[in-house]
């Protein structure tokens, strides 16, 4: 996959494309980014990237000109996506971010300021992702968090450890409870089943874990998650009782 970052502020992106599995994606061949400075695009003397908004109020707005040239400058094909970061965007989810993973370029743009003047939509953007409803300053840690969740989609970017990890992700449950050494910690000790040795008892109530706290915490997501006969006779069993909170009651 190519990924093609236009920023402002491009040296945002180093440390995390510099670092762990996007350095491993780059390394391996299965990734290939570049963070462009959008100020290069800029046609005058003083390389103006922004003007105030027509109409008054306050803020600047990114040129429609100098944002457009970089795209099309980045831009291989009129087939490749051009994705815009803003808070108008669909949401960034799991399955957005898998069907992003397929494709073999993207242009992620990143706003600043007060945005982008409205022409770059009409013009040059095909797609528009936000990662959540909160206000920013800019664009590019959006950027950093959609690369994130898409590359680690691709095959081979991860180890056979993170491809376990995945699955575990991709079936829609909150995770459990997780422990490891030592086995008594301030006077906490791990729950007596996950030393019990039986495996297909450890599996169930891991299974359940994961299915109390989604309960509990984001029930909204067992709507869309894939649910055996054995999980939904467990949740309506819960349902008909009382619930102590999860971290009160880590053997329910
Ligand atoms: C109105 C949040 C404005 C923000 C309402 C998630 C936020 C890009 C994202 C803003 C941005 C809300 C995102 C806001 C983002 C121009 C430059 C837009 C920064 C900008 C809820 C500022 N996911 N925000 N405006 O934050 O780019 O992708």
């Amino acid at each position: 996959m190519k990924i093609d970052a236009l920023s402002l502020f491009p040296a945002m992106f180093d440390s995390v494309m510099n670092a762990s599995m996007m350095w491993k994606a780059q390394d391996r061949g299965l990734l290939t980014f570049c963070a462009h400075d959008i100020r290069d695009y800029a046609a005058d003397k003083h390389r103006q990237v922004d003007d105030t908004p027509y109409g008054g109020g306050g803020g600047m707005i990114l040129k429609p000109d100098v944002l457009v040239r970089a795209i099309e400058a980045v831009r291989p094909s009129t087939a490749t996506p051009v994705i815009l970061l803003s808070p108008q965007g669909r949401l960034l989810t799991h399955p957005v971010a898998a069907e992003l993973a397929q494709l073999p370029q993207l242009v992620l743009v990143c706003g600043h300021y007060e945005g982008v003047d409205e022409r770059v939509r009409q013009l040059a953007v095909t797609d528009e992702i936000s990662i959540g409803d909160y206000v920013l300053t800019g664009g590019e840690l959006a950027a950093l968090v959609l690369i994130d969740a898409v590359v680690r989609l691709i095959p081979g970017v991860l180890g056979a450890e993170g491809a376990a990890d995945r699955d575990s992700h991709a079936d829609g449950l909150l995770e459990g409870a997780h422990y490891t050494r030592p086995h008594t910690y301030r006077g906490l000790a791990v729950p007596a089943i996950l030393t019990s040795g039986h495996h297909a008892e450890v599996a169930r109530w891991r299974r359940r874990q994961a299915l109390l706290r989604t309960w509990l915490r984001r029930p909204e997501l067992l709507k869309s998650a894939p649910l055996t006969e054995d999980d939904r006779e467990w949740l309506e069993a819960l349902a008909g009782r009382q619930l102590p909170t999860v971290a009160s009651s880590p053997d329910p």
